[in-house]
């Protein structure tokens, strides 16, 4: 499993026994209150999950492992999975340990899950595709033989590791597969062996790219999406599914398939939509004052504008500023760019006017699908698929850093409604 095994061998230990002193003398410390409004309300704020891969400060937006997002856009994916994995970014010595260890490998992928998505109608959506090559890939999961084989609880974040690697290693493979067969793009495209992880699926995909901007997407792209704290839908599906210590494959398939959901990941196929219908309407790059007119009316429709708002950001998302500044350096001239660079100088002030609304401002799916539209990737309803591999890795660092302190089963009480009705007639 190379040298992000041993780095996390020597740190897990010690992470663990913190851990569980920290709980042992500061177990019954009160630190917040809990609402109907909480209840009822998606639990909105309550903090009451721990996640130490990132953080998302409502004026801040991502933090990883202590480190904003903006001084990590230069990256490439493997040296920010290490650093979800590890708290610190990886030697060039241990980067490439980790390149090699996922191009072999991506090598062992199994035939049979190409076999599963062939036999799905071909009209099923990109991300069940998806979600179902992960699922049926569990037949290769380490955690569930090595459970079975009675390891101990603190080896459980080793077959983790190994699960994760392999998911991670396998994923782009299957995800540029679906891309290939939902779309008629003709065959498998084999992996570049001198390419990166996220060059590699850029390669696979069989776009063209000349300039070699669509893998310098593809890498940003990756980097952006990998993770947004242990709240959000798909985290924390996967991490009540692991909880329950069902292997990584169960737990990612789950939590991918919360990404599905148009209020989450499946956000952006419908921003980049609305954007489309808005030039289709107004023939060309609207006018502010057209802008205006056609978020009223998707408001009034009781409809919501893709890719504006979110549960916890409270400021422009810093993602969607990262990709803003790629579209300016590599298509400032793409009148889906424009665009979206319009809809950015309208919308806010729109939804600032009604009350409800907590966060005007953009997300990462106001701007991911335009960028991927100019580069001739136009079937948005593969864009949740991209999503998903980054949040691979988001997911799958959570799980091995739960398992290696030992998180409990997730499992919060629930009560009737008439419990909450006395509990305010109090
Ligand atoms: N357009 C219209 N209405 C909105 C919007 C929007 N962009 N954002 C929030 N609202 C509504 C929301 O539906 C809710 O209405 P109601 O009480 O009638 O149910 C009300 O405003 C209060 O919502 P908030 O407390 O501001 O936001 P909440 O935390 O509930 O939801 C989102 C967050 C992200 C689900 C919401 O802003 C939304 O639906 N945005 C559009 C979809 C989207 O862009 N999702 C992507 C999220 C990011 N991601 O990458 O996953
Ligand atoms: C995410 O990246 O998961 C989204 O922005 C949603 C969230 O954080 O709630």
């Amino acid at each position: 499993m190379g040298k992000l095994h041993d780095v996390l061998a020597e740190q897990i230990p010690a992470m663990r026994k913190d851990i569980k002193g920290f709980i042992k003398e500061n177990g019954s410390t009160v630190i917040g209150e809990v609402t109907i409004a909480h209840a009822y309300g998606g639990m909105r704020g309550l903090k009451a999950m721990v996640c130490d891969t990132s953080e998302v400060p409502p004026d801040k937006g991502l933090i990883i492992r202590g480190i904003p997002l903006k001084e990590l856009t230069g990256k490439i994916p493997e040296e920010i999975f290490w650093l979800l994995c590890t708290g610190r970014l990886p030697s060039s010595e241990e980067l490439k340990d980790l390149q090699n260890e996922l191009k072999a490998r991506a090598k062992r992928i199994p035939d049979y899950v190409f076999k599963v998505i062939d036999t799905m109608p071909s009209d099923s959506h990109p991300m069940a595709m998806l979600d179902t090559g992960v699922l049926v890939l569990e037949h290769e999961s380490r955690y569930r033989k090595r459970y079975a084989e009675g390891m101990t609880k603190d080896e459980y974040w080793e077959p983790t590791l190994e699960d994760s690697l392999n998911i991670l290693a396998w994923i782009p493979v299957i995800a540029a597969y679906v891309y290939r067969k939902a779309f008629n793009k003709g065959d498998r495209i084999p992996a570049d062996p001198n390419l990166d992880w996220g060059g590699n699926y850029a390669h696979m995909l069989g776009l063209k790219d000349p300039d070699g901007e669509f893998k310098d997407l593809m890498r940003l792209y990756l980097t952006l999406h990998c993770d947004h704290e242990g709240g959000n839908v798909s985290a924390h599906t996967c991490h009540c599914v692991g909880s329950a210590l069902s292997d990584a494959f169960y737990a990612v398939s789950a939590g991918l398939n919360g990404l599905a959901g148009p209020l989450h990941g499946l956000a952006n196929q419908e921003c980049l939509k609305w954007i489309l219908s808005t030039m289709e309407k107004f023939g060309g790059v609207p006018t502010e004052k057209q802008l205006e007119t056609y978020a009223q009316e998707t408001l009034n429709a009781g409809k919501v504008v893709p890719g504006y708002g979110h549960a916890v950001l409270r400021i422009t998302d810093p993602r969607f500023d990262a990709f803003h500044a790629f579209g300016k350096k590599v298509c400032p001239d793409d009148p889906v760019y424009q665009t979206v660079s319009r809809v950015f100088k309208v919308v806010p002030d729109v939804l600032r006017k009604i009350q409800k609304i907590k966060d005007p401002w953009p997300n990462v799916d106001a701007h991911s699908g335009a960028l991927l539209y100019h580069f001739g990737l136009k079937e948005f309803s593969y864009y949740t698929v991209l999503f998903s591999v980054s949040r691979t890795m988001g997911m799958c660092s959570q799980l091995i850093v739960s398992r290696g302190w030992g998180e409990a089963i997730e499992r919060p009480k629930s009560m009737p409604t008439t419990w909450f009705k006395t509990q305010a007639a109090r």
